[in-house]
């Protein structure tokens, strides 16, 4: 005990002499010199003004956005929310994505509003005049998954029927004429989960906007009618099958479109199943023999001026640059080869967004929590700006 009073009154020595050595160390240095020592009775506010966080402080709200629990926060409003579905038990081999939203937060820390302007888009999607908000995660109960879909399901119309925060968004001329009800939505990324969330997604915007073209960014097909021992009608929907569930409801137009495909099938049966479900395939291997542009101009040309739902599976990056996630499959694309499509996509319809499989404890150094928060920035700039910006000449080129 004595030892511990005389350890805290060293301490407290120590702390008080701080700022007194601060003070003379800035002196002889010739850096800016701190206000005296009185103005340490000062507040906060008085002495540095705002409590602006550094990259690795604050609350875990996605890019620093405010954070609201807008499921019971009625008053929240937004144009654009960005939502949590931690949800994992849909997973046919390793879980774990629902640690999903943590990781994307997380990986976002050195994103934020005020430093959100990108050579690539020429622009900043904060500051484009609508309000993004974190509306945190949906509590999604991990014991039952026909409560855990319908919980995902109201608490994703609940956001979709919310009033916009603003009386006129980027996306205004289409959005009002596209929704049943003649009235702007406001639009969802969703941060998953495993991909079954995409069912309770698409059937709440199906209320809204009718059947919905879906751009699938995947190694895999999801779109398989069962795996083999799922017997009961609730073991049927899965990570891998809630597209032909979402087929057989009506839920989506058959002009949606994959990209990145690359898993083993069964065999072709595989693919006149998934055509007969409303898809066209892109490769993995499409991005060598035809090109970005060739696979940007493919997509736009199949969902046209649909209303169109975009779900990025992460594990359609290669395993390489993004690790953490349940099903991973070699010879994938590269994060910047995804965000160059997705910068192609600007314009179309979009009614909502999602990244998903997300599984971060096979994660090395947050590279994977790191890629997807990119491309939830790359997704904030799609639904924000009016047309794909032409690639763009960087100075060094114009020397050249
Ligand atoms: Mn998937």
């Amino acid at each position: 005990m004595v030892h511990e009073r005389l350890r805290l009154a060293s301490l407290f020595v120590l702390a008080s002499l701080l700022p007194a050595l601060a003070h003379h160390g800035s002196g002889s240095h010739g850096q800016i010199p701190l206000k005296p020592i009185e103005s340490i009775g000062e507040t906060w506010l008085s002495k540095y003004g705002q409590q602006i966080d550094q990259p690795f402080s604050g609350p875990l709200a996605f890019s620093h956005l405010t954070y609201s629990r807008c499921l019971e926060d009625e008053s929240a409003q937004f144009d654009v929310a960005i939502l949590g579905m931690p949800f994992d038990t849909g997973t046919s081999y390793r879980p774990g994505a629902r640690f999903g939203p943590y990781a994307i937060r997380s990986g976002s820390r050195r994103q934020r509003g005020s430093r959100g302007y990108t050579l690539a888009w020429g622009n900043n999607p904060y500051e484009q005049g609508s309000k993004i908000l974190d509306c945190g995660d949906v509590p999604i109960i991990p014991f039952d998954n026909s409560l855990a879909l319908d919980q995902m399901e109201v608490a994703y119309s609940t956001l979709l029927n919310r009033p916009l925060a603003s009386n006129e968004t980027s996306w205004a001329d289409t959005s009002a004429a596209l929704a049943k009800d003649g009235v702007e939505h406001p639009r969802v990324i969703s941060l998953g989960g495993d991909h079954t969330i995409v069912l309770p997604i698409l059937r709440s915007l199906h209320k809204v906007y009718g059947p919905i073209s879906v751009i699938h960014f995947d190694a895999h097909l999801d779109t398989w009618a069962g795996y083999p021992g799922t017997v009961t009608e609730q073991s049927r929907i899965t990570h891998g099958t809630f597209f032909y569930i979402a087929n057989e409801e009506g839920l989506i137009s058959n002009t949606s479109v994959h990209a990145g495909i690359r898993c083993k099938l069964a065999g072709l049966g595989d693919v006149q199943n998934d055509e007969s479900v409303g898809f066209q395939i892109i490769s993995g291997e499409d991005i060598d023999d035809l090109g970005v542009t060739a696979i940007i101009d493919t997509i736009r040309k199949r969902v046209g001026n649909s209303p169109v739902y975009l779900s990025l599976d992460i594990d359609v990056i290669d395993p390489g640059l993004a690790p953490a996630t349940g099903t991973p499959e070699a010879g994938g694309w590269t994060t910047r080869e995804v965000k160059r499509i997705i910068r192609g996509l600007a314009g179309l319809n979009f009614v909502g967004a999602d990244i998903v499989e997300v599984a971060p404890a096979y994660d090395h150094a947050e590279v994977t929590g790191i890629a997807a928060a990119d491309i939830v920035h790359d997704f904030l700039s799609m639904f924000l700006t009016q047309e794909s910006p032409a690639p763009r000449r960087s100075p060094v080129k114009d020397e050249l």
